[in-house]
């Protein structure tokens, strides 16, 4: 700490330890929370012109309090404020070491409040508790301690061309940041989603405004609170809260933004993606749906696929975007496998998310719920067979049964579609003809993650090889790491997250050639 300070202060940048803002102040999971409910804007936590958006724990259905929401004038404000900050402050004036220092600093200040941020999280987005520590804040933390390991290692490379004879010529490459960048993020994995665009669209060296999912934008503005502690000059990072169809699209139309990150559905990905093209054509990286498939063949461990395939569907009750959409199971074991598997999902504890018991908590918001509701109808409908749950828990709060459905056929709206929520959909395939199976998991639009359970690594290799999904699983599932690329194929996106390739979608090539 004494090292950074000492830099920064060499180089003018004031650490500004504290900052005021409206607090909401609250008890929860035995400890004393304080964040702030405003947006915050040019280092400042101001009011929004926007209505005041309620938000809701999911755990009991109360009002954890009333957001500021940002207007269109309120996002200009952030961008101007943005802009300014990367051409002019002190952010532009750095190096990139010191940049790296900023946000090894940020990680630190992250991890010393992570108890408070994962109890935030928690009650705002019905994660439990104990995933919440570990994945939802530990994973964020580790993205921003990895990004910021890059700053100083960000470089062209010098490119032999033809000579203009008899002069001599050099040709060197300077990777550049873009400019101001706007991110937009769900509400599955608040502040997890948030790091991992904003980490390495500032490693890069890019100024920011974000718009956190109005489901769940606490986490968020904690997180802003802490920017200023770990000493992030003013208008390097701008929060603005609000909804999609004004702030976010705000932020996707505004002529001053070059790049957008998105996170979200494949729906709204497509309209951004337009509104991207028709105001200033800003380059666009696109992570969106998904319907995973899971394929276990008879070679694998019973046990073990028990427990991986329940992880892969129920991990953060469904709301995982690479949640496995659809198991294959080879015929072979299919029985047995099911009626393990509906023994297992008996088990798990339900409950309030802060409670360390609960394995399992309340959907994000009522919304969802009631589409996971109407989603397991359709699967009845369509004469799939509900073997487990499909119900909404009898008490107050979000809460829905982890659900699981056999005999589904590939034309079935709940083979297709993507859930987001705790439904196991279940088919079989015959491993006499795997170029089928293989035909049937690609014969979707979506292409996010896959995975495969055999001991047989010719046939895990051939699945790796034909499968057409971003990320593949061999013998496990949801092993993400902040240090390899994650995104989709087709229709679930481009542009990755994560590992060096994300820096590349916030920095852009400059070729500069010289003639001696
Ligand atoms: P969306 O409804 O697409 O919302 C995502 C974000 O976009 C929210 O902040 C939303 O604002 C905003 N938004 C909505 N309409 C907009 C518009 N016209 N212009 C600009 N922004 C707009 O998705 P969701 O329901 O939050 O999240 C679930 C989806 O995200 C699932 O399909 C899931 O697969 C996908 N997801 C994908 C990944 C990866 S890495 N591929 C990760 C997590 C989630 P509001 O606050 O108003 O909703």
């Amino acid at each position: 700490e004494f090292v950074n300070t000492v830099i920064l202060a060499a180089r003018g940048v004031s650490a500004a330890k504290e900052i005021k803002y409206n607090a909401v102040e609250m008890q929860a999971n035995n400890m004393n929370l304080k964040f702030p409910k405003q947006l915050f804007i040019n280092g400042e936590f101001v009011n929004g012109s926007g209505r005041p958006l309620n938000t809701i724990n999911p755990h009991d259905e109360s009002v954890i309090c009333s957001v500021e929401t940002a207007t269109a004038d309120d996002v200009d404000k952030a961008v101007k404020a943005a802009k300014k900050a990367f051409e002019e402050g002190e952010w532009s004036k750095i190096s990139a070491r010191e940049r790296g220092a900023l946000l090894f600093k940020l990680a630190d200040l992250m991890e010393e409040h992570k108890e408070e941020l994962a109890t935030i999280e928690s009650i705002d987005s019905g994660a439990v508790y104990t995933l919440a520590l570990k994945t939802h804040i530990g994973m964020s933390i580790e993205t921003w301690r990895y990004f910021a390991g890059w700053c100083d290692k960000i470089q062209g490379s010098t490119i032999p061309i033809s000579h203009a004879r008899p002069n001599r010529n050099l040709t060197f490459t300077r990777k550049e940041p873009i400019g101001v960048c706007g991110l937009v993020t769900p509400w599955n994995y608040p502040l997890m989603m948030l790091s991992w665009k904003m980490a390495a669209c500032l490693a890069a060296g890019n100024t920011v405004v974000m718009k956190p999912a109005q489901a769940s934008p606490l986490t968020a503005l904690k997180f802003a609170e802490l920017t200023v502690k770990a000493g992030f000059p003013r208008g390097v990072i701008n929060i603005v809260p609000g909804n999609g169809s004004e702030t976010g699209n705000a932020i996707c139309e505004h002529l001053l933004i070059r790049k957008l990150g998105f996170t979200g559905s494949t729906q709204i990905g497509q309209s951004i993606m337009r509104s991207c093209a028709n105001s200033n054509l800003k380059k666009v990286s696109l992570e969106l749906g998904g319907k995973s498939p899971l394929v276990i063949f008879e070679d694998a461990d019973l046990q073990h696929a028990v427990k991986i395939g329940m992880s892969s569907v129920f991990f953060n009750k469904g709301e995982n975007c690479i949640a496995a959409g659809r198991l294959f199971v080879e015929e072979t074991i299919h029985d047995e496998f099911v009626r393990k598997v509906v023994e297992e999902t008996k088990k798990i504890s339900i409950g309030n998310p802060l409670d360390r018991s609960t394995a399992h908590g309340p959907q994000n918001h009522k919304a969802h719920l009631t589409k996971l509701l109407d989603f397991v109808k359709r699967g009845v409908k369509e004469g799939a067979q509900l073997i487990y749950g499909g119900k909404r828990l009898d008490r107050p709060g979000w809460y829905f049964e982890p659900t699981i459905f056999t005999n589904v056929t590939d034309n079935m709206y709940i083979a297709r579609e993507e859930s987001f929520g705790p439904i196991m959909i279940i088919s079989k395939f015959s491993s006499k003809n795997m170029d089928e199976m293989i035909a049937r998991a690609n014969n979707t639009e979506y292409g996010l993650a896959s995975g495969v359970l055999t001991k047989d690594i010719s046939k895990a290799l051939k699945f790796a090889e034909k499968i057409e999904a971003g990320t593949v699983f061999i013998n496990t599932y949801n092993k993400t790491d902040v240090a390899a690329p994650f995104g989709g194929f087709k229709m679930s996106g481009f542009g990755k997250d994560l590992g060096q390739e994300a820096l590349n979608e916030y920095l852009k090539t400059k070729t500069v050639t010289i003639e001696y």
